[in-house]
């Protein structure tokens, strides 16, 4: 009987396109899903593609893996993937992975993989992104887990991640939730990344007054320089684009209240956690939350006063907001990056930044030239891309434009949390002193939670309510 060197169980629109990709790879793949006609339909349609072996039950498609077996599973993340977790460990052997695909907290992942190692078991947690079209022609890969799974998974992973000159985009992240840890991170900056082009989107619509076929073509022209990414290329794509049915462009009938799933709100979540200021994917996260509070902007829209609507010259405008756009992506990018570096010194991942930034180059959302660039800086050693070479030069180049965009911004009366909290961040690492010493003094004063002193080693209270001296503590 022909065994297959992996096996796909989950077999929705990611699974599907993954198991067709690797059997395009010529891998022969083990098909399955809960429900079966899902696996019967893929055969039917798709068969032609490579070699497929469909199984109906568990036992059937794990008796088709040749071992150590691989097992990926691409099921709805949460309880979906316990139950299947579940349902397929006692059928392995030691030695065998169990690859998961899907969006997990890389907290279940690590509590996963713990459960499963006494059992000889790899659980391998896997970050995958490029949404569909990236599962069938070639995502970026974040896999986790022991480097022994890593050994065995990795060629065939590295076969159907993208490519970029020849590299795949896909490589040992870490142990356990390393890899989840990453592409939650990854969807984080995500997020932050889009946020700033929906503000540039905006200031270029009501502060310059372009409409949206106008800025479909400066969004082509920054997409042929240091912006070019595949989130510039989607968004001259997106205004381009007019509504068949009302002839209007489509960015105008769409609802302006964005959806926020999961992994943006852990990537915050997790930073508050970590004690990491991700302010750019906070203030991401939070302007996706204000839009969908239609109720709340129903009520306040015609009772809060702005100033006078008036627009501006947009001759030099759209060069300036370019400049504040890439300045406020690098601070993004560098707070995503110190992210990950504070997770890894706490979990003890060793995970290298540079590689992670070169596997971003393809296959995933956020790939764009500017990731060369900073896979360059970390393999470099920089602590933060603010000091690093190209990034300080563009930082110190940009904002006089940086200042003076959100500057408009605030005098028309226009929404840029993104722009706005990453000019604070550099504005806050190039501060000689922060107010954060009030701060410590106002804690000390209705808290006694003592301060350090600028000219001695210690801690110190001061006796607020009484005579006011200082003592050491
Ligand atoms: P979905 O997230 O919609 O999940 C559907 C699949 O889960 C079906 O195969 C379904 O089987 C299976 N499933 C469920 Br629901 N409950 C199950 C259970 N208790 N036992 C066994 N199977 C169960 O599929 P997707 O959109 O292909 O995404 C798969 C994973 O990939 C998710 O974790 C997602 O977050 C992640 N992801 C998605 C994208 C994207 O662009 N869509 C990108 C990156 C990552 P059934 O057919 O029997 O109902």
């Amino acid at each position: 009987m022909e065994q297959a060197r992996i096996g796909v169980t989950g077999l929705a629109v990611m699974g599907r396109n993954l198991a067709r990709n690797l059997a395009r790879h010529g891998h022969a793949v083990a098909v399955h899903n809960r429900t079966s006609a899902r696996t019967k339909a893929l055969v039917e349609e798709f068969g032609h593609e490579g070699t497929f072996l469909p199984a109906d039950i568990p036992e059937e498609f794990v008796a088709s893996l040749e071992r150590p077996r691989r097992l990926l599973v691409m099921v709805k993340a949460g309880a979906p993937t316990d139950a299947v977790i579940g349902e397929f460990a006692p059928l392995l052997d030691p030695g065998d992975m169990i690859v998961d695909a899907g969006n997990a907290h890389f907290a279940d992942t690590r509590r996963r993989e713990a459960a499963l190692r006494p059992r000889g078991i790899h659980f391998v947690g896997a970050g995958v992104s490029g949404g569909e079209e990236g599962a069938l022609h070639g995502p970026s890969i974040m896999p986790g887990g022991s480097p022994e799974s890593y050994a065995e998974l990795g060629p065939l992973l590295e076969d159907i991640a993208a490519k970029v000159d020849g590299t795949p985009c896909c490589a040992h992240v870490g142990p356990d939730g390393a890899g989840h840890f990453v592409k939650m991170v990854h969807n984080g900056i995500e997020y932050a990344d889009m946020q700033l082009i929906a503000e540039s989107y905006d200031l270029l619509r009501h502060a310059a007054g372009l409409d949206p076929a106008e800025i479909a073509e400066v969004f082509r022209g920054w997409n042929s320089g240091r912006l070019e990414s595949y989130l510039i290329e989607i968004t001259a794509e997106v205004l381009a684009h007019t509504d068949a049915a009302t002839g209007r462009p489509f960015v105008d009938v769409v609802r302006d209240e964005a959806e926020q799933k999961g992994t943006g709100r852990w990537t915050v979540q997790t930073a508050l956690d970590l004690g990491v200021p991700v302010d750019g994917i906070a203030a991401a996260v939070f302007a996706r939350s204000v839009s969908g509070h239609a109720e709340l902007r129903d009520a306040t829209r015609n009772l809060l006063p702005g100033p006078p609507r008036t627009t501006i010259d947009p001759a030099g405008f759209a060069h300036a907001v370019e400049r504040a756009l890439y300045a406020s992506k690098i601070v993004a990018y560098a707070q995503g990056f110190h992210q990950i570096r504070a997770g890894s010194a706490e979990y003890g991942w060793d995970i290298d930044l540079g590689a992670m930034a070169a596997i971003w180059r393809g296959g995933c959302i956020i790939r764009a030239r500017f990731l060369d660039r900073i896979r360059a800086a970390y393999e470099d050693g920089a602590p933060t891309l603010l000091t690093a070479g190209h990034f300080a030069g563009a930082l110190g180049e940009a904002q006089d434009a940086w200042r003076d965009v959100i500057a408009t911004a605030v005098r028309l009366g226009i929404p840029t949390p993104g722009f706005s909290t990453a000019l604070a961040y550099y504005d806050a690492l190039r501060a000689d002193r922060l107010p954060a010493a009030l701060t410590q003094g106002q804690r000390d004063f209705f808290g006694a939670h003592t301060y350090r002193r600028v000219d001695r080693d210690g801690s110190f209270h001061t006796f607020w309510a009484g005579d006011r001296t200082e003592a050491a503590t």
